[in-house]
């Protein structure tokens, strides 16, 4: 069979700073907005916590220990043949409070060692500098990202990190799924803003439109910004956004639903899309905040910041496709960013999520119909219950399962003229859930001993999937 891949695919996985580094205040490192969420397994609604209480289970406290451990774990990434391990920064060991003048050494020194340990095995970094957290303290200070001050200290926080990993990444994302902040649910997990105007902290589904979308305004402008500096600093890095693709399906061909899922398609997707890639916001964006009454302030310079610093390539999650209907009766589903209507033509996970990879291909064809740069799937996963037998083993075949369906679908998009980077799958590593808090939720190849009440030794077993994982990888896609 003909190999559909390209040579220079970059295979791998992902993962994000606050989900599995734990150490949350070692080496000079300042709590993070992260540092503030309960876990949610319990009572299924996280909450944001003014301070650490000591009765509150907080998981990012010590996520999987990756801190301490990342020298076994790149070994066992190393050994599956990854070829790109895409990790996030955390501001706040990098900047405690993220107001400093200077940056902490050894928060810096903790990701030297990482991106050397990278080197050692010929794996290119994929560097996400905001994965849903910033310092608490800016955030507490100025109100995250509502407030214009956040830029500077981003900015300042970036050029720390061009400067001193020039000769070591290429390849950067500015935000990630930074397009969940036109949703309710996960506004927060940004650290976009965790209070009101009357210094009350804002829980999940409270954000006011106005501050929302001022804080989105305020990260596009911060992207451009440094998406700009970085080139001067290294002319070639490559810089990528990052959207939570919310695939919607119309439920039926009725008009009315094909126009709604068109609308939800424009708003969750492509104003984010479009900002970045187009460098402009799209007329419907426009429209939208006039009919909702959301009115941004903008500088005078934005408008040219915006259009000066669009990036080089698309980067985006897809777990999920889910329907819409103008039908307010049609049985509704949970899940992964949005809720919508269930599609009686596919199966759910363990979590709800509705498993589609054919919603995979079809989602590369419509952004790279619309932006036409190269596209990088920085996640893609399957969250499940897992269960460690006696002997150590863990049967996995629903993950390889999931695998093998959705990397067809990609090898298929590329038989089609589709240009893609590569395939970072989400959580390699089992590691603490964003949306849940629960550690049960896993994605992982390799499983991680803990417990949602946070015990277990923290050793790590290969799961099935490991080996499968790894032989698509030696055969560049073609032993699936
Ligand atoms: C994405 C996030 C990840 C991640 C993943 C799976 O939205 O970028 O950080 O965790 O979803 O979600 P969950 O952990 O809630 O299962």
């Amino acid at each position: 069979m003909e190999n559909l891949f390209p040579k220079d695919f970059f295979w791998g996985g992902a993962i994000a700073a606050n989900q599995c580094e734990g150490a949350y205040l070692e080496d000079g490192k300042g709590e993070s907005t992260q540092d503030h969420v309960s876990a949610a397994a319990f009572n299924k609604t996280r909450k944001v916590y003014e301070s650490i209480e000591k009765d509150v289970y907080f998981p990012s406290h010590v996520g999987i220990d990756f801190y301490h451990n990342y020298k076994e774990d790149i070994k066992l990434f190393a050994e599956m043949g990854f070829k790109m391990f895409r990790f996030s920064i955390a501001w706040s060991r990098i900047f405690p409070t993220g107001v400093e003048d200077t940056p902490n050494e050894a928060g810096l020194e903790f990701y030297d060692n990482v991106l050397k340990e990278l080197k050692k095995y010929n794996i290119e970094p994929l560097v996400t500098i905001s994965h849903y957290e910033s310092p608490f303290y800016l955030t507490r200070k100025y109100n995250g990202w509502y407030s214009r001050e956040t830029i500077d200290h981003f900015v300042k926080y970036c050029e720390v990190l061009f400067k001193r990993y020039k000769n070591d990444v290429t390849y950067w994302i500015t935000f990630n799924e930074i397009n969940c902040l036109t949703l309710d649910i996960k506004a927060f997990q940004g650290g976009a803003l965790l209070y009101d105007e009357n210094g009350a902290p804002v829980q999940p589904k409270q954000i006011p439109d106005n501050m929302r979308y001022q804080a989105l305004h305020h990260q596009f402008v911060a992207s451009a910004e440094v998406v700009k500096l970085a080139k001067t600093i290294n002319p070639d890095f490559k810089l990528g956004c990052m959207l939570a693709y919310m695939c919607q399906y119309p439920l039926t061909c009725r008009p009315e639903d094909m126009m709604l899922a068109n609308e939800a398609m424009q708003l969750r997707n492509y104003l984010c899309g479009d900002v970045h890639i187009r460098g402009y916001y799209p007329s419907f964006a426009k429209k939208y905040f006039e009919r909702q009454n959301i009115s941004i302030k903008m500088d005078s310079k934005d408008e040219k910041i915006l259009r000066e610093g669009t990036v080089d390539f698309c980067a985006f999650s897809y777990y999920q496709s889910i329907c819409v209907s103008t039908n307010p009766n049609e049985e509704r589903i949970q899940g992964n960013i949005l809720d919508g209507i269930k599609n009686p033509y596919v199966k759910v996970s363990d979590w709800g999520w509705q498993i589609d990879p054919i919603g995979l291909r079809w989602t590369l064809h419509q952004l790279y119909d619309r932006y036409q740069i190269p596209l990088m799937i920085a996640e893609n996963g399957l969250g499940a219950n897992d269960i460690l037998e006696e002997n150590g083993s863990i049967n996995d075949t629903y993950r390889i399962d999931y695998l093998r369906s959705h990397i067809k679908e990609i090898g298929k998009a590329i038989s089609e003229g589709i240009e893609i980077m590569g395939y970072t799958w989400w959580g390699p590593i089992d590691m603490v859930s964003l949306g849940t808090g629960e550690m049960k939720k896993r994605y992982g190849f390799i499983y991680v001993d803990r417990d949602n009440e946070g015990k277990g030794s923290l050793k790590r077993y290969k799961k099935k999937s490991f080996e499968w994982y790894k032989k698509v990888i030696a055969s560049n896609g073609n032993n699936i």
